[in-house]
């Protein structure tokens, strides 16, 4: 390995002994990179790396609120501001229980590439809670979201930091806490929050664009191997919003999406999965996924018992990891490919471990790397930004035209870095390389910052 690389991944491990996720993330695009190191000897000298890698800023705080019982509960929020390189610190917050620094930390790295990669001046960030909004009435989640505004309102802004979903956080959440910041700052700021409601500046497509986008990329690098979706068996891991739009746009291209899940457990209905149900049980009820087979009683249910998900062990041709970090195991992508997978489309934030994701890629398997597929969100984000900036909004079709080109371009950036490269069907290394190119270039630019 490179003596530099090796260096700041030695020196990562002992600063951050107890944040695996983030030691994960960062191992994966420091390991992939070295071709470009290898070239820039010059970057040791001014710790391109180490700067890169250290977040700008961590913020955490408390967030009290008082539950439908009347009692205080005291959670921590989380807000790290990683890099403002390229534009406003962007990303999602997570409210779920397992949410600590190591995960936040992660999910923010991720951000800087992944919006590098998407060719729209945003820099990288990410925030959340360890709040669990499962069974939570409406006016506890009102709650929370302004307890959890009052003291993260005073970090961002339009230009500074723009916050939007992820896991636990959907449109209900953004209004909550949208509400919470006009009230404080007394202004209508729209650019401050990302994934609004279509009522007070939100943008068409946002709320299907990560599922879209994903489908986009994986269109792309399906025909770039004389592939299409059209008949093809797709399994979705989760079924919130990710998944949820993965699959209606599966479904357009004619593929037969037969699994979806949650984190108790998967159905599988070999008919092809009744959209128009999961949506039902999910975005209205706010239920889970086992009721779909009270209605559709030939479908099957299986249990998530051990560390494997099930939905991994049905055979499949294309796999959507949809749901959360680390739910594809060795042992799940050794089953996928016994099962003849021919492509994996990542959702979700770094859903497979490492020695997953370097199974497929050496049984030739298609990676589409998370960094790249799942950009179509955040992507639309930023063109959420950009009209409330020009206060005018798209149509349906400009914004979903305008996402398509994005996700076009970004499997063009990692064919070429591929080719460039030498990597082959490796777009796991070209996503990071393409997105580290551009990152790095930015650094030199602006000096030691
Ligand atoms: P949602 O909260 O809408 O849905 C999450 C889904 O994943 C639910 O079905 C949930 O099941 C399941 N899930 C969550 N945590 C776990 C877990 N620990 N184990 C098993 N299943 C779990 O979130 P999103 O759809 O927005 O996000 C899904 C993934 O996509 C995340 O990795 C997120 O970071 C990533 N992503 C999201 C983007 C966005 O725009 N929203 C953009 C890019 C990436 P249950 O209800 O049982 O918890
Ligand atoms: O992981 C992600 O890219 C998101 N959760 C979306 C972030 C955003 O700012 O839209």
């Amino acid at each position: 390995m490179n003596k530099y690389i090796k260096k700041v991944l030695n020196r990562l491990k002992e600063k951050n002994i107890n944040e695996s996720e983030y030691l994960q993330a960062v191992e994966e695009v420091l390991t992939s990179i070295e071709p470009v190191i290898n070239n820039h000897p010059e970057y040791e000298k001014i710790a391109l790396l180490e700067r890169m890698i250290e977040p700008e800023r961590i913020i955490t705080f408390r967030v009290p609120y008082v539950n439908d019982k009347g009692q205080t509960i005291v959670h921590r929020g989380y807000r790290v501001q990683f890099s403002s390189l390229i534009g406003p610190y962007k990303g999602g917050l997570r409210f779920h229980q397992s949410v600590n620094q190591s995960i936040i930390k992660f999910l923010g790295f991720e951000q800087i590439f992944k919006n590098a990669l998407t060719g729209l001046p945003i820099g990288g960030a990410k925030g959340g809670s360890d709040f669990d909004p499962k069974g939570k009435s409406d006016d506890e989640i009102m709650r929370f979201c302004q307890s959890f505004m009052t003291e993260l309102q005073r970090h961002i802004g339009a230009d500074v930091d723009v916050p939007a979903g992820d896991i636990g956080v959907g449109e209900r959440e953004i209004g909550y806490l949208f509400g919470q910041y006009k009230r404080i700052k007394d202004r209508y700021e729209g650019g401050v929050l990302t994934g609004k409601g279509l009522s007070y500046g939100g943008s068409l497509v946002r709320k299907e664009a990560t599922g879209f986008g994903l489908i986009y990329f994986m269109r792309e690098m399906l025909a770039n191997n004389n592939q299409t979706l059209e008949g093809k068996t797709v399994t979705i891991s989760g079924a919130g919003n990710v998944a949820i739009y993965a699959c209606q746009k599966a479904l357009e291209y004619g593929a037969n999406v037969v699994a979806m899940s949650d984190s108790t457990g998967c159905i599988y209905d070999k008919n092809g999965i009744d959209l128009q149900l999961v949506k039902q049980i999910k975005e209205v009820e706010r239920g889970r996924i086992s009721e779909y087979i009270e209605s559709h009683t030939e479908a099957e249910y299986f249990e998530h018992t051990g560390e494997d998900s099930p939905i991994w062990n049905i055979k499949t041709d294309i796999a959507l990891p949809c749901a959360t970090q680390n739910e594809i195991t060795l042992n799940s992508a050794k089953k996928l490919v016994e099962n003849g997978v021919i492509a994996i489309g990542e959702g979700a934030n770094m859903p497979c471990i490492k020695e997953a994701t370097e199974y497929f890629l050496k049984n030739n398997i298609l990676v589409a790397p998370a960094k790249a597929a799942n950009a179509g969100g955040v992507a639309i984000s930023a063109v959420e930004m950009s009209q409330n900036s020009m206060r005018y909004y798209m149509t349906f079709e400009e914004v979903d035209q305008k996402l398509n080109e994005i996700m076009t371009d970004i499997f063009k950036t990692c064919k070429t870095t591929s080719d460039k490269y030498n990597l082959g069907n490796n777009y796991v290394s070209a996503a990071n390389i393409a997105a580290f190119t551009k990152l790095a270039n930015a650094m030199v630019a602006q000096g030691i910052v």
